[in-house]
């Protein structure tokens, strides 16, 4: 792929395979969830989790999505318990989401896709660096909420607000004090598997946590996703929209759940 990958025809998801062998492995993400074939696991501990808004770093386009990056140099900033062992910090958190409200999560419920799926990534501090545990099978714990259309949403409102000023790709800013926890659903029930990254390199590194509850997203707010771009400065504007990989084939793989 010699304009690299995205989420086109042309280098998208199906072509992934032929720079990304990956794509094909044993381990991929997303999957549909079909909740009467998970199994229920009593072992399963609750989520804990514990962000400090002051460690919000900034906001980014990188060209597939946007993130709001969060520094990571102590553990401030973490999630234990639920599948994992031992202590993940906070790196960063994005979304996936549809040119239209009929389509957009990477992960489905019986098939049943909604409109946008926040990610919220962490990796194992028993590696020195994001980038050395994200190759390794427990290096990332990635936690998705899916978002349903209903009431707009004041507590994401505060990232679509800054929105503007990184519209094209490359593009970020400062984004300071914002807690992610505020962005979460009542219930922290999930949905557990040994998954990989959804994006090329596709390392199959995550330990994936999908909540059982959506949160809501109003069509003004999804707009404001629609209205960010795929391409930088002095290109011709692409909009950021459909940016999610589909589901991936299962290959045998156990679902848990942490609730009956
Ligand atoms: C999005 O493109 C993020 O912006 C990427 O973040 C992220 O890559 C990628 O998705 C894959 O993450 O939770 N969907 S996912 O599996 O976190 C990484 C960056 O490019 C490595 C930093
Ligand atoms: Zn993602």
């Amino acid at each position: 792929m010699s304009h690299g990958w995205g989420y086109e025809p042309t280098n998208g998801p199906d072509t992934w395979a032929a720079d990304f062998p990956l794509a094909n492995g044993p381990r991929q993400s997303p999957i549909n969830i079909i909740p009467k074939e998970a199994h229920y696991d009593p072992s399963l501990k609750a989520l804990k989790i514990r962000y400090d808004p002051s460690n919000t770093k900034g906001i980014l386009n990188n060209g597939h999505s946007f993130q709001v990056d969060f520094v990571d140099d102590t553990d401030s900033s973490t999630l234990t318990g639920g599948p994992i062992s031992g202590v993940y910090r906070l790196k960063q958190f994005h979304f996936h989401w549809g040119g239209s409200d009929n389509r957009g999560s990477e992960h489905t419920l019986n098939g049943i896709k909604f409109p946008c799926e926040l990610h919220l990534v962490h990796w194992n501090t028993k590696y020195p660096s994001f980038g050395e545990a994200a190759d390794k099978p427990d290096g990332l714990a990635v936690v998705g909420v899916f978002l349903k259309i209903g009431a707009a949403n004041p507590r994401l409102q505060k990232v679509l607000d800054a929105l503007d000023a990184i519209k094209t790709k490359g593009k970020q800013t400062t984004f300071a004090n914002f807690d992610p926890k505020t962005l979460l659903p009542g219930s922290l029930d999930y949905w557990t598997y040994e998954g990989s990254l959804t994006t090329p390199p596709l390392l199959e590194s995550v330990t994936w946590i999908v909540l059982k509850e959506p949160i809501s997203v109003s069509p003004a707010q999804m707009a404001k996703f629609r209205s960010l771009l795929f391409t930088g400065d002095g290109e011709a504007p692409c909009y950021m929209v459909d940016n999610y990989r589909p589901p991936q084939p299962l290959k045998g793989r156990l679902v848990r759940a942490s609730f009956k």
